[in-house]
Formats: C-alpha cells, structure tokens, sequence
C-alpha cells in the first residue's frame, strides 16, 4: 500500500467524512454577511477554529480542506494545520483559483490555477497539508455542459492530481455538476455520468495513480428549480448506479458535496445512498454548507458562545457519521 493510498484510506475510515471549510473569501463574506455578522480575518478565523477545536472532530472528522488564509493562521499559538492533525484528521488545501468565464463560452465556467501549482503545493505541504481539492462547475441545460466545457475541466482535473501526486499529497477530484436549474433527475443522471467518465479518461491519460485520489461528485438529484418528486430511495438508487458505472473500481473513496441541500437533506440522502450501497466504494460526506449551516446560525447571535457552537456542530457531525454508514435515524427539522 503506498504512502498516498493510506492518507485517502484514513480519510475515508469508517465513520468518517470531511469538513469542507475551504469558502474563499468572497464566499465566507456572503456567509458571514448572510448571519450580520462582519467578514474579518478575526472573525472567520474565530468561526472556523471554534469548529476544529469540537469534539467531533477525533471520531467523525477525516480530513479538513481548508483555505489559503486559515492554513497561514494561529489559533492559542497553535497553527490551524497542527490543530487539525492532534484531532487525528488530516489537514487539506483548496488549490484551484477559481472557477472563471470559460472562453468561447457565454456562461460556462473553466476552473483555473495550474500556473505555479507545483511551488504553491510545495509550500502547503510544508506548512503541512496531505491532501488537496480543486472543484470544477458544470451546469445543466439543453445544451449544457457541453463538450468543450467537459472537455477542458477534465483535463485541467488531470493536471492538477497528477501535480498534487507528484508533491506527495491526495488529490481531491471534484466534479460539480451544479442543482441549479428545472432539469430533471434523469438529466442529471445522464450530464453527471458522462462529466464523470471524461474526468476518468483523463484522470488514466495523465497516469493519475486512483488508489491515491478521492472523487467528490454531487448526488443525483432533480433540478432546484424543478418540479419533479423523488424519493430519497430513488435519489440513492441513481446516484450509486451513476457512481458504479463511471468510477473505476481502484478509487479508495467518494466524498459526496452536499451542493445547496439542507442539512437534513444531505443526511437522509447520505444514509440512504449506504444503506443500498452494495459496491466496495467508501461512500462519505465532505460537506460545506450541510456541515456548517446550524452552528454558524447559532453563533452569529452571539458569537462569544463557543461550546453551544460546537455543541451544535457535533450533533450536526454525528448525524453525518451515522449516515455514512447507513445507521441514522430520522431527526425532527428544528427550523
Ligand atoms: C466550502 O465551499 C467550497 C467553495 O468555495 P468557493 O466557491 O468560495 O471557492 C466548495 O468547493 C465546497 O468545498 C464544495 O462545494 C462542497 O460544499 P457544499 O456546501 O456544497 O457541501
């Protein structure tokens, strides 16, 4: 088993998920301004700590993703990297810059920052990250994504894992194909599939080692803006099948989004998806939004409050452990 392969395995270790706290500073802004609270370095640095400091994270926590700002921060004269690792998770980085307006394209979007990737990844593994994560977005229409669009987020996907490999880290792949929209959940299935094959295609052509990468896929679900009813059932029946037919069998681990559903939501679907899944694939959380949602609520009303903040965010973390491995029970919405 080689070095790499054991840090995704750790990741993914029974029970366990990841937190993605890697929000740019634009979105974590939108986020805090969203709770009226103010986007400060203080402050976001005051949130997030609160949050790698929980309880839960020692037994439900594998990995954290981080941002450029929190990975360069101190907390109590601790850096955010070292207080991560004593929890026993493994300290993460986003590396890509964003996704920009795709050329030839009207509303498309190309994910960019291979230019100097290999000394930045060389700096991030000495301040003492493991692993990395680069998102590319698709959207969903009649005519999207296209090939073009496809095309090039696959091979930039490529690059960039086969970089982070080189620099000794896993890579996160992270293909989003984004909720947004009134398409229906079929579309989704179909658009989904073939985004995640040409990533494999590449992924294989540019002599990406699977065993040492973890896929970050969306779950199969209808459009936000659509109509359609499904069950959860459906929604993991397709999604495993999706998963099943595009991923090779050497990948170590699939790390879902939770990509705009509600806490509960990502839960239901999460335990769901493992109590069908039948496949040797890992099948976790790195949730965002479906991690964060509540605590950051709580503690925008008083943001001294770290312990009802934690407490909060260990509930949150527990019922995604649970679903990780099929065994949550249905909670009451509290909203
Ligand atoms: C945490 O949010 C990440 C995006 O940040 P920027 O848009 O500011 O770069 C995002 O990539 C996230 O890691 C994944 O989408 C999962 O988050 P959700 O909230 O969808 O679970």
């Amino acid at each position: 088993m080689s070095e790499l392969n054991k840090i995704a395995l750790k990741i993914v270790s029974p029970g366990k998920g990841i937190l993605a706290a890697d929000e740019s500073t634009g979105t974590m802004t939108k986020r805090l301004e969203s709770v009226n609270v103010k986007s400060n370095e203080e402050n976001r640095l005051e949130f997030r700590s609160a949050l790698f400091s929980s309880k839960s994270m020692s037994n439900c926590i594998g990995g954290v993703i981080l941002y450029d700002e929190t990975i360069k921060q101190n907390y109590n004269e601790k850096s955010i990297p070292e207080l991560i690792s004593e929890t026993g998770a493994v300290p993460g980085i986003k590396v890509d810059t964003g996704a920009k307006k795709l050329a030839r394209s009207n509303d498309e979007k190309i994910t960019e920052g291979l230019d100097g990737l290999r000394e930045r990844l060389k700096n991030y593994y000495d301040l003492g990250a493991r692993f990395t994560k680069w998102r590319a977005v698709y959207l969903i229409s009649e005519k999207y994504p296209s090939k073009l669009a496809i095309n090039v987020n696959a091979h930039a996907l490529a690059r960039y894992a086969s970089l982070v490999q080189e620099a000794g880290m896993v890579p996160i792949v992270e293909p989003e194909v984004l909720m947004d929209g009134n398409h229906s959940v079929q579309d989704c299935f179909n658009k989904t599939s073939e985004v995640i094959k040409k990533c494999f295609d590449e992924l294989i052509f540019q002599k990406v080692d699977l065993k040492s990468i973890l896929l970050k896929p969306n779950m199969i679900l209808p459009g936000s803006k659509s109509n359609q009813k499904i069950t959860s059932e459906e929604i993991a029946e397709l999604t495993i099948k999706c998963l099943i037919n595009s991923v090779p069998g050497e990948v170590p681990g699939i790390t879902f989004l939770s990509g705009g559903q509600s806490e509960l939501e990502a839960t239901k679907n999460l335990n769901t998806i493992n109590k069908h899944n039948k496949s040797k694939f890992v099948m976790t959380y790195s949730y965002g939004r479906a991690l964060q949602q509540s605590a950051l609520k709580h503690w925008s009303k008083d943001i001294k409050d770290i312990e009802g903040t934690q407490k909060i965010f260990d509930h949150r973390a527990n019922m995604c452990s649970l679903a990780s491995m099929g065994k949550w029970v249905e909670e009451v919405d509290k909203d």
